[in-house]
């Protein structure tokens, strides 16, 4: 995989501390600071347990279901005023109409109509969280207390470049289709990919409502962002149906995180993920951001 993601060296450090979530998202000590790096290099992720506050969760369901009042007689994708409306099909994909009119499965840059999904992509708890995990500064180096990874210098004005922010519907009762196995890495435009191979990346996914394996809730393939990329592997079965399957990717560390409200995981850009049909009667929204070092 590219350079720039996270130390392949430290991948391999066999401390027994690793930890694979935590409540605190700045002012970590060096301790609990490397038990998490340590697991993100090895595994590929971290939990960051309410990561947002109940009051900005409330304002990002506000603005999605503004959106879905803009989009509620669409019945084919198509992007409006800078916002990309992705219809859910029977199919899962993106060119084939909508399973009724209005039925979202995806609303990307929501960021750029919507001030509760802006101040998301400039939110200092998931820019330190990321910075942090990547080895970079976030530009508020009194709060954290970081040490750079080793082989990646710390520059106290390097800062975290948002560059993909989303929000994924899943229907319930079978609507909201799956996710293949993928990674966000392959969807990187030229420059963002650039970017990531210099200067490292993380994403986030933040749960707007609980997500868990009953309502299709995001998993991880722990390890996988290790193993290379896979792109002409999966390129074709991304935009589609397919739930999760497949032996592309080693599935033995798969993890499901249950999420509140709130809660977040930060992953690496090249760490396989998906996810399953929601067949509970909820409904599951999470925001998804991607991140890249600026390196300036
Ligand atoms: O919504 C999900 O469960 C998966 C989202 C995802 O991986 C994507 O949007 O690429």
């Amino acid at each position: 995989m590219a350079r720039g993601h996270a130390p392949a060296d430290e991948a391999s450090t066999n401390s027994p501390a690793l930890s694979s979530e935590t409540y605190r998202v700045r002012g970590w000590d060096e301790r609990e600071l490397g038990a998490l790096r340590r697991h993100y290099a090895r595994e590929g992720w971290v939990v960051v347990r309410r990561l947002v506050t109940t009051d900005e969760v409330d304002a990002l369901h506000a603005a999605t279901d503004a959106l879905q009042a803009e989009a509620s007689a669409f019945t084919r994708s198509r992007r409006e005023r800078g916002v990309y409306f992705e219809v859910q099909s029977a199919s899962g994909r993106k060119g084939d109409p909508a399973v009724a009119p209005g039925v979202l499965r995806k609303i990307t840059s929501p960021s750029k109509r919507s001030k509760a999904f802006a101040s998301l992509t400039t939110h200092a708890n998931v820019r330190a969280v990321c910075a942090q995990l990547c080895g970079v500064s976030d530009g508020t180096a009194e709060e954290g207390s970081a040490a750079p990874s080793p082989g990646r210098r710390r520059s106290s004005s390097s800062s975290m470049r948002c560059v993909v922010d989303q929000v994924n519907l899943k229907h319930p009762l079978g609507a909201g289709t799956g996710f293949p196995w993928h990674q966000d890495v392959s969807f990187l435009k030229p420059d963002a990919r650039a970017a990531c191979e210099a200067h490292g990346g993380c994403n986030a996914v933040v749960a707007m409502d609980p997500s868990h394996e009953e309502n299709g809730g995001f998993v991880v393939l722990g390890g996988t962002h290790r193993l290379g990329e896979k792109f002409t592997q999966t390129r074709d079965a991304y935009d589609g149906a397919a739930d999760v399957s497949g032996d592309v990717f080693d599935l033995s560390r798969r993890f499901c995180p249950r999420l509140a409200p709130g809660d977040a995981i930060f992953f690496h850009p090249a760490l396989a993920h998906g996810s399953g049909t929601n067949h509970s009667p909820e409904r599951r929204r999470i925001a998804t951001l991607w991140f890249v070092g600026a390196g300036d």
